[in-house]
C-alpha cells in the first residue's frame, strides 16, 4: 500500500469509474475552475471584499502570482498549508494559489486558537502557516510565537497585513516565473474540518473532482447564473459558505461574491443594498437579527431572491416568518464538511420548505435510514443516517482507527444525525446521536472539551452535554465532580481552557458541580439523563439558564 492510501481513502475504483462515468467527476480542478472564467469573462467582477474590487482576471493573476512566489521558495505540490484568514480578499487568491500549485489548504476558523491549530499543523505536518496580522481583536502573530514550538514541521509563516518577524504575503507576488503542472483533478485539493465528537479534530480530504462537483451542482439547484450576488457571511473557510453553493458555486458559474466582515446585520444589510446581492447563507440564530432589522429598514433586501439557512436545526414557526418578512424565498440545507448536502428546492411548497431539511444534491447520493443494530427502520421512522455517494469521503485524513467507527464497511458515512424521511425522499433532522454540541452551528465536540477539563487539577470527572437556548439552539454546559470538595467556578474553567489555547465558542457556557456522574447500564456516564435533569433545573429556574 502506497504511503497515499494510508494517509487517506480514495473511492473504491468502481465507484469513481461510476462518478466519472455519470459526468460527476469531471477531471477539472479547482483553479482551472477560475481560469475558465478567467478565460469567458475576464473583466466581470468576481470579488468585493472591503475597498477591494477582483475582477476574474484579476484573482487569476494574483492566485498565479503568489503560487510563483510559494514555489521559488520552495514549497512543492502534496505539501499541507493551514490557512487561517478572516474574510478578506487574500483568503480567496491564498486558497487559488496553494490550488495552482498542487499544496493542500487547511482551512482553520479564525476563531480557531493555539490547541486547535498546532494541532492542524502537526497532524498534517504542514510546511506553512498563514495567517492574518490580526482581526476580531486578536492577534494571530502572538499566537505565532506560541506556535512555533510545537510545529516543528512548518517551514514559512505567512501574514497578510503587517507581518512583523514573519513574512509578508504581499512580498511573494512572483511575475513570469515557471510553475510545475497543475494537480491532478482526482487526488487531494484541501482539508475541511470535522465538527467533530471525539478528542481530536478530524480533517476530512477532499479532491478536486469530488468538491467540484459538490458545488457545481448546488450551483445549479440553486439557480446561480452570471447575474448572482452571494454575500457571504459565515466564516469563508466552512464547507457551507465555500460549497453550498457558497463562494465556489458562485464563481463556477460566474457570479460575483461579496464578503461580509462578520455576522454584523448592519454591515450585511449595507453590502446587500450596495452590491444588489441576491443570495445569502446564515445559520439560524442569525435569522431572527435579519427579520428585526428587515422590519425597521424595509427596502434594504429589494434585490435577495434567496436566503439559505442551515449548520443547524431550524424550526418550522421561525421558518414560517423568513418570506414574507424578508420577502426572498427560503431554502433550507442540512449538509456536512464529510460531504452530502441535502437542499429544499427553490420550486418546493411551504410543506417542504418549513418543516424538511430538503434532499440530497445528486441521484447517486446513497442514503441509509438504520436502528442501533444497523438494519433499516421502517419508512418514515427515526433512525441514524449513513450515506455513501460521489462527494462524500470514504475516510478522514491519517484516522485508520477511527474510520473503523465512523464508515461502515461498505463505505458509508455515520453522520451521527438522527433523521427520519418522508415518501418523497425529503430528509427531517430529528436529533443527534453523536457526542456533540451544535452552537448556533458551531460545533463543539463534548468529549475534546473534557480532555481539556480532566487536566484541571481541581476536576475529578466531567461531562458536557447541550442545554437547549432560545437564541443558539443549543449551549454547552460542563457538569463536574470536584476534587475533594474544592469548588470550582465557571470563571476558572473558562481562563483555564483559554490558557490551554482553546476557541472560545468551546468554552462551557454554565458549570454544574455534582457528586456523582449519573450511569447507563454499561457503566459509561448517561448524557441523556444529565441533559434531563439539566432541563428540569433550568425549567424550575428560566432566567438563569446562560
Ligand atoms: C454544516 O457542516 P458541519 O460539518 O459544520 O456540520 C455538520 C453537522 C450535521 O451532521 C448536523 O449535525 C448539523 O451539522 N447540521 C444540521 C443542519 N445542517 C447541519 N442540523 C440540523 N439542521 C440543519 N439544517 O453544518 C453544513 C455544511 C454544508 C452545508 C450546510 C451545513
Amino acid at each position: 500500500m502506497s504511503e497515499q492510501q494510508l494517509d487517506w481513502t480514495p473511492w473504491p475504483e468502481d465507484f469513481a469509474r461510476r462518478y466519472r462515468e455519470a459526468g460527476y467527476w469531471q477531471s477539472q480542478t479547482l483553479f482551472s475552475m477560475l481560469a475558465a472564467q478567467a478565460e469567458q469573462q475576464p473583466e466581470k467582477l468576481a470579488l468585493v471584499a472591503g475597498k477591494q474590487r477582483l475582477n476574474y482576471r484579476e484573482l487569476k493573476l494574483y492566485a498565479e502570482r503568489l503560487a510563483a512566489g510559494l514555489y521559488a521558495r520552495g514549497l512543492r505540490p502534496g505539501q499541507r498549508a493551514v490557512v487561517q484568514l478572516p474574510n478578506c480578499a487574500e483568503f480567496f487568491i491564498v486558497a487559488f494559489a496553494l490550488f495552482r500549485l498542487g499544496m493542500l489548504p487547511v482551512f482553520a476558523l479564525p476563531a480557531h486558537r493555539r490547541a486547535e491549530v498546532s494541532y492542524f499543523c502537526q497532524h498534517t505536518d504542514a510546511a506553512v502557516y498563514i495567517c492574518a496580522d490580526q482581526h476580531g481583536g486578536f492577534d494571530y502573530r502572538a499566537l505565532v510565537a506560541e506556535l512555533l514550538p510545537l510545529a516543528p514541521s512548518l517551514q514559512h509563516v505567512i501574514v497578510a497585513g503587517d507581518a512583523g518577524d514573519y513574512t509578508p504575503l504581499n512580498s511573494l507576488y512572483l511575475m513570469d516565473q515557471p510553475l510545475p503542472a497543475e494537480p491532478d483533478a482526482s487526488g487531494l485539493a484541501f482539508f475541511q474540518l470535522s465538527g467533530g465528537s471525539t478528542g481530536v479534530p478530524k480533517l476530512i480530504p477532499r479532491t478536486h473532482d469530488d468538491y467540484l462537483y459538490s458545488f457545481a451542482a448546488s450551483a445549479e439547484i440553486c439557480g446561480l447564473s452570471r447575474d448572482s450576488v452571494y454575500l457571504c457571511v459565515l466564516p469563508a473557510g466552512h464547507n457551507f459558505p465555500m460549497s453550498s453553493p457558497g463562494s465556489f458555486g458562485v464563481f463556477h458559474a460566474g457570479g460575483t461574491v461579496v464578503l461580509a466582515s462578520g455576522p454584523s446585520v448592519d454591515e450585511s444589510f449595507e453590502l446587500i443594498e450596495a452590491e444588489s446581492v441576491t443570495i445569502a447563507a446564515l445559520v439560524p440564530p442569525l435569522v431572527p437579527l435579519w427579520l428585526d432589522a428587515a422590519a425597521k429598514q424595509p427596502g434594504k433586501l429589494a434585490s435577495l431572491r434567496l436566503l439559505q439557512v442551515g449548520g443547524a436545526k431550524f424550526g418550522p414557526e421561525l421558518a414560517a416568518r423568513v418570506e414574507p418578512a424578508l420577502g426572498c424565498k427560503l431554502q433550507q440545507v442540512f449538509g456536512m464538511a464529510e460531504g452530502l448536502v441535502n437542499y429544499t428546492r427553490l420550486d418546493d411548497g411551504p410543506e417542504r420548505v418549513l418543516h424538511t431539511q430538503g434532499r440530497p444534491i445528486s441521484a447517486d447520493d446513497e442514503v441509509r435510514i438504520v436502528d442501533d443494530e444497523d438494519q433499516p427502520v421502517a419508512p418514515g421512522e427515526v433512525g441514524h443516517l449513513l450515506t455513501r455517494g460521489p462527494y462524500t469521503i470514504r475516510g478522514y485524513w491519517r484516522a485508520a482507527d477511527h474510520n473503523q467507527r465512523a464508515f461502515t464497511a461498505d463505505g458509508f458515512y455515520r453522520t451521527g444525525d438522527l433523521v427520519s424521511m418522508n415518501a418523497d425522499g425529503y430528509l427531517t433532522v430529528e436529533g443527534r446521536a453523536k457526542d456533540q454540541i451544535n452552537r448556533g452551528g458551531e460545533k463543539i465536540s463534548a468529549e475534546e472539551v473534557e480532555n481539556h477539563l480532566l487536566a484541571h487539577p481541581l476536576v475529578r470527572d466531567v461531562a458536557i452535554v447541550a442545554m437547549s437556548d432560545p437564541y443558539l439552539g443549543e449551549r454547552s454546559c460542563a457538569f463536574i465532580i470536584p476534587r475533594e470538595q474544592q469548588a470550582i467556578r465557571l470563571p476558572q474553567v473558562a481562563a483555564f481552557l483559554r490558557e490551554r489555547g482553546l476557541a472560545a465558542y468551546k468554552i462551557p457556557d454554565r458549570l454544574e458541580l455534582v457528586d456523582t456522574l449519573p450511569q447507563t447500564s454499561v457503566g459509561k456516564v448517561s448524557k441523556k439523563t444529565l441533559r434531563q435533569m439539566l432541563e428540569q433545573k433550568l425549567a424550575a429556574q428560566p432566567t438563569q439558564r446562560s
